[in-house]
């Protein structure tokens, strides 16, 4: 019995002799080929550039042996961009597009490694219309009103009085005559007020420029003054029986210091 199991176990190569031969096969590969470094290309993704506007992506190599030269190994940089053998790459971008290149490097050892990049050169930031705002009257007394006049950086659509923010008033009558650019409206000041300190203020995001791009931010008037608060007036006669020939004084007291008063009307 147990010469038979020798035998059947002897048909079969024993399981060290072939991990033993597994072994030396892989050692005969390794052998075979070149201690081969490992370059690697870093960063793996780099920002698209914007058409006419200066771009710089430093590219780094690491794992090989320094120092690196860098290169260009396939496919091309947008037009207007370059690159110098320490691995920077520059210049103003001048054509949209997109754009595949492999950037890779040469270590000391002569090993190489790469990476393949996709950039798409973007359209220059258009810049949305911007504004100035007049007040021309910055004293505003009851009953008058003033000119406001708000002018933009170019034609705007979508202008209305609820982009503005009126303090102590309205404005109304919002109209351009030159086709969007400059703009008018009536500033009318709330009854009863009395404040040094008002402005308007424009929502810039409200209007829009012949290309559809909003503005930013808020622009703000100059300061104007509003008092429309009407003096009031007591009068206290002194002598309350006047016979004739008496003469008596007579007191007027206004709630405020007041102008043009005088005994002719
Ligand atoms: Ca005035
Ligand atoms: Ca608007």
């Amino acid at each position: 019995m147990h010469q038979l199991l020798a035998v059947r176990q002897a048909r079969r190569p024993a399981p060290h002799f072939r991990a033993a031969f597994l072994s030396l096969f892989l050692l005969a590969l390794a052998w075979s080929l070149p201690a081969a470094a490992q370059v690697t290309i870093q960063p793996t993704t780099i920002p698209n550039p914007v058409q006419g506007s200066a771009y710089n992506q430093q590219m780094t190599a690491s794992g090989g042996t320094a120092p690196y030269t860098y290169t260009v190994s396939s496919g091309g940089l947008p037009p207007g961009l370059f690159y110098n053998t320490a691995g920077l790459i520059y210049g103003t971008p001048t054509t949209q597009g997109t754009y595949t290149f492999t950037f890779g490097a040469y270590d000391g050892t002569a090993a190489f490694g790469s990476r393949s990049y996709t950039v798409t050169v973007q359209p220059p930031a258009v810049a949305g219309p911007t504004a100035t705002i007049v007040v021309a009257d910055t004293a505003l007394a009851a009953s008058e009103t003033s000119t406001v006049t708000i002018t933009f950086s170019t034609a705007v659509t979508g202008f209305a009085t609820g982009d503005l923010t009126v303090a102590n008033g309205v404005v109304s009558g919002l109209a351009s005559s030159d086709g969007g650019t400059t703009w008018t409206a009536t500033l009318t000041p709330t009854a009863g007020i009395n404040d040094p300190s008002n402005v308007i203020v424009l929502d810039n995001a409200g209007v829009t420029n012949a290309g559809g791009t909003p503005g930013t931010g808020t622009t703000t008037s100059n300061n104007y003054a509003i008092d429309t608060q009407r003096p009031t007036a007591t009068v206290v006669v002194a002598d309350t029986a006047l016979a004739a020939g008496e003469t008596s004084t007579v007191t007027f007291t206004f709630s405020e210091a007041v102008t043009g008063f005088s005994t002719q009307t």
